[in-house]
Parts: C-alpha cells; structure tokens; sequence
C-alpha cells in the first residue's frame, strides 16, 4: 500500500492507524508547497487534489479519512479499531465526523486556508478567527463528551488519530491551549510509539 501525504496534515491521523496495524506501506509526499497536489500525476491518484489518499495493492485509491479509516480498520478486524457494541460504536462514528468534519473543515480548514473562504485577502483574517472560534468550541465540546475517558469510545478507535490531528494542530502549529480532557488525551496519544514513529517519519 501507498500512504499519500503531506507532512503534519490530516493525513498523519491515517498515518498512525497504519503504523497501529502494523501492515507495510509506503508513504509518498505530496509537495503542497510546489502545489503537487494540483498537479497532473497526483489529480490521477486524487481528483480531489486532496491528502490523505491511500493506494491499494490491487492498485485501487481511497480518498477520505472517514472512508480510510473504516476500510483499515474493517480489514484488520483483530486491532478492534472500531468498537463492537452498537451505541460505542455510532457514538464513536459522531465524533470521528464531528473531529474531520466540523472541527477541522469548518474550523482549522478556514484558520490555514483562509483563501479557500472569501477572494477578498481583507477578509483573510476575519475568516481565521472565525475558524479559530469554530474549532476552540468544537474542542471543547469533545472535551465534556471525553470526560475522564481515555479515548473517545473508552478504548482506541479510528477517531483517537483523528482527534489527535486537529490537536497536533492545536498545539504545535497554533501554540493554543487544549481543554483539560483533551490535552490528557494528546499526552496519551503522545505516548504511543505508533503516534511517535508517525511523526518521526514525517520529520516532525
Ligand atoms: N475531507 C477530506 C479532507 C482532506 C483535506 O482537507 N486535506 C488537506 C490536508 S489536511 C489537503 O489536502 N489540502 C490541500 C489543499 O487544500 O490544497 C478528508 O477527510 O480526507
């Protein structure tokens, strides 16, 4: 398998559930900066011009992080990465979406590409602490639902990478204070060698 990625994005989230099933891939770097992913041999893997995407043996892509996560982890069913009791598990899947899909996409999404938001780069700052606003409050919603859970469905699942992404982000790019739940739950996430081989091999 092949990991597409660039370093520190939403894909380390995917990265990590990767090195937690221990199954051999490699991983490609998708240059953001020379707008790679923009380009003609990436838009082939992803039409999205989007990381994280992952390429089969067989040759076959997945793009989402949702949509990769439930493919690792429902083909490596013995890792246990999505809870087996219904209620764990759907509430589990509400904050997977919740993390990827309203704090990153609504929230950080608008803080580091504030151009996708608005044409006008007067309003670049407006829509940063707009985003800014969106992700401290999505935080600290999963921070009362984390409680004093280890991980978010008691045990570790596929939204523990997530959550850690947006956190990572949190904390070193943005240098911003995590809820107290959330922040133990990073220091924890911090302490997996999974988490550390990732953001080793990223150059983190
Ligand atoms: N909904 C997508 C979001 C993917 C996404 O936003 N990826 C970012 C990196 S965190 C990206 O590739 N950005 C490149 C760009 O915006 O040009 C998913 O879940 O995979």
């Amino acid at each position: 398998m092949k990991l597409f990625y660039s370093p520190g994005s939403c894909a380390l989230g995917v990265h990590i559930l990767m090195e937690e099933i221990g199954a051999p891939f490699d991983l490609q770097r998708i240059n953001f900066a020379e707008g790679e992913q923009f380009g003609e041999a990436y838009r082939a893997i992803n039409p999205k011009s989007r990381v994280p995407a992952l390429q089969r043996d067989d040759g076959s892509v997945l793009t989402e992080f949702q949509a990769i996560s439930i493919w690792l982890a429902l083909t490596n069913p013995e890792k246990r990465l999505i809870p087996s009791d219904v209620e764990r598990h759907v509430r589990m899947m509400g904050a997977l979406e919740y993390v990827v899909g309203t704090i990153h996409a609504s929230g950080f999404r608008r803080v580091f590409r504030p151009m996708r938001f608005t044409p006008n780069a007067a309003d670049y700052e407006a829509v940063k602490a707009e985003g800014l606003m969106i992700a401290k409050a999505g935080l600290a919603l999963i921070d009362k639902s984390l409680g004093s859970k280890d991980f978010i469905a008691d045990d570790f699942s596929i939204a523990d990478p997530a959550l850690f992404y947006v956190t990572w982000w949190a904390v070193v790019r943005l240098k911003i204070g995590l809820p107290a739940n959330v922040q133990r739950h990073y220091d924890r996430m911090m302490d997996r060698p999974a988490v550390r081989k990732a953001l080793k091999d990223e150059g983190l």
